[in-house]
């Protein structure tokens, strides 16, 4: 088997190190969609490109797309392989999450160039502008878009400055109309490959570096919003209130009860706001969103239900109105098996084995199953710790997700006609 070079191994770890200091926020990383610290991180992108001989161009809906064309191929339309992840964080991330595929992907084209290799089909890196969700609250902005599937009744939505992300879009001088009418999917899209961190325990267990993905969990994203009536904390007897934070706490631990008790199901409330918000004023309003998961799409849709029946029926007996929105809802997507069987191959050969995965957390590559065959790579990372500044990926495993990656790319060009 071939090995790295160790200047583009080393490289790859100053870059994920580099990025992971490029926040909108002192002190932690957080980096959102069409933020400054997003431009920040495009500027080095241009100059890696450049050092590369890739092409370099930052898409209407602020994605990073690098694209490689093999010396040989000039002029001719040829398939496009697509490398990529996102390079937008949560709040208070870890420098892992997304930015380790986008590098590993950058690392992998320099590394094939660097053994000469010269693939029948065209490489493009992207660096998705926003998988996360974390400025609008709707996950998969970036590759939405690059995959032409970015709705109009998202121009709406609207970021905590009040800004709605059609305005957001239109910053750079295009309506976001033309924004829209502009977006589609590359042509000659043969495949998309993502490499990304586990963010869970199960490589950690099964002692491996690298595995690779079978599935992506079916996802819903919902905002509860409980409406009660404001009034005096002082003088208005218990019996007589409507505290609408009465109610949410209530549906928090009801959901929690009922996700502990049903196999397979994640579920999260991780916002909480509460109207007006002051102390000695029983809350009028208080919203809450809902993150749940599940490997089944029929399982998701079943605990979906019963927790929308449950909290209506308790939020009606506290006398409190319940408005439940649903803003994301996405199916369970299984990865394709040709291009997986190139990444097993490619994970056996380097280490004797390739454990497969269900992905909990939700990834680019279920959007970008719309429009091309898709697989991933799991790389292990320190307790499944993520989303948490402590996220920690060992170098050497970094490496092997680099040279499994290269690898299946290279037995992918073989096996292209
Ligand atoms: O939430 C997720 O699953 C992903 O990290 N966006
Ligand atoms: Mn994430
Ligand atoms: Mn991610």
């Amino acid at each position: 088997m071939r090995s790295l070079d160790p200047i583009i191994t080393e490289r790859l770890h100053a870059r994920v190190s580099e990025l992971g200091g490029i926040s909108e926020e002192t002190g932690r990383l957080t980096r959102s969609f069409f933020s400054d610290a997003m431009t920040q991180v495009h500027f080095r992108f241009a100059e890696w490109a450049e050092d590369a001989g890739l092409s370099f161009t930052i898409d209407a809906a602020d994605n990073l797309r690098l694209r490689w064309t093999a010396p040989a191929a000039d002029g001719v339309t040829r398939p496009l392989l697509v490398i990529g992840s996102h390079l937008d964080t949560v709040r208070d991330a870890g420098r892992y999450d997304g930015p380790l595929g986008v590098l590993t992907g950058l690392a992998c084209i320099e590394q094939l160039q660097a053994w000469g290799e010269a693939p029948p089909f065209d490489i493009e890196l992207v660096g998705f502008s926003d998988e996360e969700g974390l400025r609008f609250q709707t996950a998969y902005l970036g590759s939405a878009y690059y995959a032409g599937v970015f709705p109009e009744t998202w121009l709406s939505l609207r970021d905590a400055a009040g800004h709605t992300l059609g305005e957001v879009l239109a910053s750079r001088g295009r309506s976001a109309a033309e924004v829209l009418a502009a977006q589609r999917a590359p042509e000659n899209l043969c495949g998309y490959l993502e490499l990304h961190i586990e963010q869970g325990p199960q490589l950690e267990a099964d002692a491996c570096a690298v595995g690779v993905v079978s599935a992506i969990a079916a996802q819903t994203r919902a905002r509860l919003v409980f409406s009660g009536k404001a009034g005096h904390a002082g003088t208005t007897p218990m019996e007589l209130r409507q505290d609408a934070l009465c109610a949410a706490a209530e549906a928090v631990l009801a959901i929690e009860a009922y996700a502990r008790a049903t196999p397979g199901l994640r579920a999260t409330v991780g916002q909480l706001a509460v109207v007006p918000g002051a102390s000695n004023v029983i809350p009028a309003e208080a919203t809450l969103t809902l993150d749940i998961r599940h490997q089944a799409d029929m399982s998701l849709a079943a605990a979906v239900a019963e927790l929308e029946s449950n909290t209506r029926s308790h939020a009606a007996a506290r006398g409190i109105a319940l408005r439940w929105e649903f803003l994301q809802q996405g199916k369970a997507v299984p990865m394709d098996a040709a291009l997986t069987e190139h990444l097993k191959a490619a994970a056996v050969a380097r280490q004797g084995n390739a454990p497969v995965l269900v992905s909990g957390a939700g990834h680019d590559a279920a959007v970008i199953s719309r429009i091309a065959p898709v697989a991933m790579i799991f790389v292990r990372n320190r307790d499944g710790l993520s989303h948490h500044p402590d996220e920690y990926v060992a170098p050497a495993d970094a490496e092997l997700g680099l040279a499994v990656l290269a690898d299946a790319v290279c037995r992918y060009a073989a096996s292209t006609p």
